[in-house]
């Protein structure tokens, strides 16, 4: 290697710290994005159903790094290509990991919702809606947030609850000493909401409206 080759492989080396890469250089083996891409938040597929799927991101913060993934499906519909939302996953605390999670099916109509009050990457409440009716079906939540369901809801019909009719009482031994019921005025989520002056929800049950995840 001789002199101008050696300087010119040391200030490739620089330039792919600097994360500028060395484009047509033939010392850069390694794909000049593969360190930035590892670093950006992308949609989680164990999450929703990615194949095949568009994914349109939003930067709610605006560093750059996106926080909202909405999926779309696109289906032909007598020679029109026609796109709708199967699934958006949203990241409130910035940090990657999805606190929100709405499935859709093909009229809009919301089928499943996780939500992640405590940003500690496990979801404290997961529900399913009749997909005919858009009514909740049931609720799981994580009370105690120790990242385990503690409390399974069942909903009728209309949307009524039906059971369990207790409290399930998984809590540790001591920990709390008697059954909390769920206080959506309480939870983390909702707060933060308020506090960057997004409409909030109403019940987790209820389908979401307004609030920059949703226009994103
Ligand atoms: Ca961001
Ligand atoms: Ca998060
Ligand atoms: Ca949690």
């Amino acid at each position: 290697m001789s002199t101008i080759q050696q300087a010119g492989a040391i200030l490739c080396l620089a330039l792919a710290a600097a994360s500028s890469g060395c484009k047509g250089k033939k010392e850069s083996t390694t794909p000049k994005d593969a360190a930035t891409d590892a670093s950006i938040p992308k949609v989680d597929p164990t999450l929703c159903e990615t194949e095949g799927k568009n994914v349109l991101t939003y930067d709610l913060n605006k560093d750059t790094r996106p926080d909202v993934w909405r999926l779309f499906k696109s289906e032909d519909e007598g020679g029109t290509a026609v796109e709708y939302m199967t699934c958006k996953q949203v990241d409130f605390d910035h940090d990657g990991r999805k606190d929100w999670v709405v499935g859709y099916n093909r009229k809009g109509t919301v089928v499943y919702e996780k939500a992640d009050f405590d940003y500690d990457g496990k979801f404290d409440m997961s529900s399913l809606f009749d997909p005919k009716k858009g009514t909740v079906l049931e609720i799981e939540r994580d009370r105690d947030f120790d990242g385990k369901y503690d409390l399974k809801e069942i909903y009728d019909s209309s949307g009524q609850l039906v059971g369990p009719t207790r409290p399930q009482r998984r809590w540790r031994a001591g920990s709390l000493g008697a059954v909390q019921e769920h206080h959506p005025h309480r939870d983390p989520l909702r707060r933060r909401l308020r506090q960057e002056g997004r409409p909030t929800r109403g019940d987790p049950g209820r389908s979401p409206q307004g609030g920059d995840a949703d226009r994103a």
